[in-house]
């Protein structure tokens, strides 16, 4: 047991043998790949957060780019820092097949939660810098940091066209996390070298051509923050969202290398606890607000607030409902035709106004015609553009 070793003098963390001593420990909790950089401040992701935020790239997102200088400078988040100790953790776990019916996919970032086994490794280091002298604070996403560019720095991996971090023999389905401290640790003495070469396949295969320059997302049309973003979802870009109702990953499931190794990388296949690959639509479209938070929690929902996964899942039902189910069978209404109603009539008019695209989207104009005066402008103004949403068969 390493313990706090009062009224003695902070231990010399220069040798290298602490260092090595140090990084294997955090091997050993679990962290597949850890490194060392210095405590200055991030210019190269200041300039960037500063350009994107001015070219209207981050859209309205807050995290990092609130507050460039916060989030770039190492000793606003721990006063006297020195070093940051920055780690990867794999999230890959093999994919289970496709459950069948109107399923929806959730990106492996998203599948389970993998930021608290990373934090509680990083705390178990930091307690050690601790115990030896030290002021060790753990972040691992959150907005006082930009972690793909301390990772960068410490030599994990390299910046990706997609904008990923990808760790050489391993590539990007990881998770990053670091300690900053103000103990004096070697960094690394050189970045990891370019993998990407001539390879541009993750502009080809994003599905809304977000990637506009190598390591340059446009978020206003990346799916992984519309997916996020709270308000009405954009019309350019509902059918580009398929079936996915939080995260994307065609831009790494697109990539070679991240392709390639992360099936040799040894596999995290433990127990899926969290929300899992897979969700139906439907169950999620008549689930209480309390059980949507109970299982999608751990995601990033503006305000805590589950409409924006209700809003989510209407357009993909309108993207992957079989068109002909929504009709009348027997007299028996189908279950997408009672969820269509139920949400045509929501007292929500955005929820009313996703539902009305997914309807006419299936065919079924005609349960949507009354909307034309709805009450509310947004309502009345997606009806207005009726004719622009792109069916995809008439109900016969
Ligand atoms: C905001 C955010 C997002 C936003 C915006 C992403 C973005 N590119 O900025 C959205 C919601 C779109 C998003 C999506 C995703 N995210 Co995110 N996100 C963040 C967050 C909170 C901040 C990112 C940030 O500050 N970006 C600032 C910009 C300026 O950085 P950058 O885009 O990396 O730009 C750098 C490069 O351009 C590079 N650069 C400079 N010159 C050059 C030249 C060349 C040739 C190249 C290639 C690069 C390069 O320098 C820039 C500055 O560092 C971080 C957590 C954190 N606190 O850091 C997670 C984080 C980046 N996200 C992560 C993940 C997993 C994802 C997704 C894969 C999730 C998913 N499956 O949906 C997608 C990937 C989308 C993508 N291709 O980037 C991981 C990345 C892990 C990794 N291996 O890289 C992070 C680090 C979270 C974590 N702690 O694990 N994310
Ligand atoms: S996350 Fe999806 S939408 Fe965003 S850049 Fe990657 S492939 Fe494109
Ligand atoms: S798909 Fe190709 S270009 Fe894009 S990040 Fe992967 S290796 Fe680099």
């Amino acid at each position: 047991m390493h313990r706090v070793k009062r009224n003695s003098p902070p231990v010399d963390t220069t040798d290298p043998a602490y260092l090595e001593s140090l990084m294997q420990f955090a091997r050993e909790l679990g962290l597949d790949r850890v490194g060392v950089t210095d405590a200055s401040p991030l210019s190269r992701a200041r300039v960037a957060l500063h350009d994107r935020n001015a070219r209207g790239l981050s859209d309205t997102m807050g995290f990092t780019y609130r507050n460039p200088s916060r989030s770039t400078d190492p000793n606003t988040a721990v006063e006297g820092a020195r070093s940051i100790i920055v780690a990867a953790r794999s999230y890959h776990s093999d994919q289970p097949d496709h459950p069948g019916g109107i399923s929806a996919r959730v990106a492996r970032y998203a599948q389970d939660d993998h930021y608290t086994p990373l934090r509680q490794a990083l705390q178990k280091v930091a307690l050690r810098l601790r115990a030896d002298g030290y002021r060790a604070v753990v972040f691992a996403d959150e907005n006082n940091l930009v972690d793909r560019e301390v990772a960068y720095r410490a030599g994990l991996g390299w910046f990706g066209k997609n904008a990923n971090i990808l760790l050489p023999g391993a590539g990007s389905f990881f998770s990053l996390g670091s300690i900053v401290t103000t103990a004096v640790l070697a960094p690394a003495s050189q970045p990891a070298p370019d993998g990407c070469g001539t390879c541009r396949a993750c502009y080809d295969e994003c599905p809304t051509q977000a990637i506009v320059a190598d390591g340059v997302i446009d978020a206003r049309r990346c799916l992984a923050w519309l997916v996020q973003k709270p308000g009405i979802f954009q019309r350019e870009f509902r059918v580009a969202l398929g079936d996915r109702l939080y995260g994307c990953d065609d831009c790494q499931t697109s990539c070679p290398p991240t392709v390639r190794l992360h099936s040799r990388h040894h596999a995290r296949i433990a127990p899926i606890a969290g929300p899992g690959a897979f969700v139906d639509v439907i169950e999620l479209l008549n689930e209480t607000n309390e059980n949507l938070l109970a299982r999608f929690g751990a995601w990033y929902l503006a305000d805590r607030d589950p409409r924006w996964l209700r809003r989510n899942g209407l357009i993909i039902l309108g993207n992957i409902a079989p068109v002909d189910s929504s009709a009348v069978e027997n007299s028996v209404m189908s279950p997408v035709e009672i969820v269509l109603r139920r949400y045509l009539s929501d007292i929500d008019p955005m929820l009313r106004l996703h539902a009305l695209w997914a309807a006419v989207r299936l065919g079924r104009r005609d349960l949507v015609e009354y909307l034309a005066s709805d009450p509310d402008e947004s309502v009345r103004d997606e009806y207005s553009q009726i004719d622009s949403i792109p069916i995809r068969a008439v109900a016969s």
